[in-house]
């Protein structure tokens, strides 16, 4: 044992520097203790809320810990053999009662803070003055996004609206469950095969926004990113009028196939079918894709059923582009 004045500043030292190191992850933001900036009204009560939680939580802790360390080191008995109980104290009713009421006001306080604000987070505000809120339909697949606007456009993995409207998003899954998070733009959302469960956000800046899939929900969950663009009303009309059979074709490779065929077909996580005659076969692809495949075990090289749910318009799109752009391509394209 070090002598009592070293052991001392060991202490101190080792203290400071553990504080020194949670500033740094509490004041990180993004990826510390704290939630991302809410750019939606949703998301920014589930803040506040977080906020309001979090105060108490920092309250308790410091006095919880702090009369521990005081006790420690206030109320130390040396040289006590080590098997000695300290006197056994029973029923003071005043400190029994303290300790009983504060937490329950603590409680209530939370609880009743957080039935405030629960109907701004989840009732879809009518947004009568937009013209009710813009409804687009999210469909969650092994592993990408499928979102289907109110004009039968559909987008793969990025989601385009404008600024400052009320969106409300209707999800679901066509094979497990996945989850949809938007951090900035409020909570996560389950989709699940069979149920629709919805959310809604309003985006208050122009630019992107960060989400992902929240649900481990196979191999390549990880590539199960999303984003919302938030346009100009002018820009997403434009888009969303314009969305072309060849945009939709490219969008389906590269958010769907190229996961895992690779951008030129040329083999990755799935086999190489760059040169595969199947990709022209327009009955037979649709099979495949509606159905998924696993030939070669083990069922790591499993296919999912990727286009459950998908139009006419959606296969059509996708044989176009595949016979235009894949199909013998991927020698050549390098
Ligand atoms: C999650 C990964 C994944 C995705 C997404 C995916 N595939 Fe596959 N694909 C596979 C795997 C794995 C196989 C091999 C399956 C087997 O064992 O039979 C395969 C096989 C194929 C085959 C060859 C089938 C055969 O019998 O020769 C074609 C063609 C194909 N995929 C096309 C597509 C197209 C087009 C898309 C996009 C619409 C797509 N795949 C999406 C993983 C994927
Ligand atoms: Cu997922």
């Amino acid at each position: 044992m070090p002598p009592p004045v070293r052991r001392k500043t060991f202490l101190l030292v080792l203290a400071l520097g553990a504080a020194l190191a949670f500033a740094a992850v509490a004041y990180a933001g993004n990826g510390g203790f704290a939630p991302e900036t809410p750019h939606s009204p949703n998301a920014s009560r589930i803040n506040d809320s977080y906020k309001w939680i979090a105060i108490f939580a920092a309250l308790i802790l410091i006095v919880v810990e702090g009369s521990l360390l005081w006790f420690v080191f206030r109320y130390r008995q040396r040289r006590r053999p080590r098997a000695a109980e300290g006197p056994q104290i029973h029923a003071h009713t005043r400190l029994e009662l303290i300790w009983t009421v504060i937490p329950v006001l603590i409680l209530a306080a939370i609880a009743s803070f957080l039935f405030y604000e629960l109907p701004g987070i989840k009732n879809v505000p009518s947004a009568k003055a937009e013209g009710g809120p813009l409804r687009i339909k999210v469909d969650a697949h092994q592993f990408y996004w499928q979102f289907t606007y109110p004009n039968g456009a559909v987008s793969i993995d990025e989601l385009h609206v404008p600024v400052n409207r009320t969106v409300r998003v209707d999800i679901t899954s066509h094979d497990v469950d996945h989850s949809w998070w938007i951090p900035e733009l409020g909570g996560k959302f389950d989709a699940i095969p069979g149920q629709r469960t919805h959310t809604w956000f309003k985006a208050d800046r122009l630019g992107s926004y960060r989400g992902r899939c929240g649900e481990f929900c196979g191999v390549f969950h990880a590539e199960m990113r999303a984003f919302v663009i938030a346009e100009s009303k002018q820009e997403y009309s434009s888009w969303v009028g314009g969305v072309s059979a060849q945009a939709l074709g490219r969008g389906e490779w590269e958010g769907v196939c190229a996961k895992c065929h690779g951008l030129q077909g040329q083999g990755g996580y799935g086999p190489a079918i760059a040169n595969s005659a199947l990709l022209t076969q327009a009955q037979s692809l649709r099979q495949l894709l509606l159905n998924g495949q696993n030939r070669i075990k083990p069922i790591a090289n499993y296919m999912p059923p990727v286009a459950r749910g998908w139009t006419d318009r959606q296969f059509t799109a996708l044989l176009a582009y595949l016979k235009q752009n894949v199909y013998k391509k991927a020698a050549s394209g390098g």
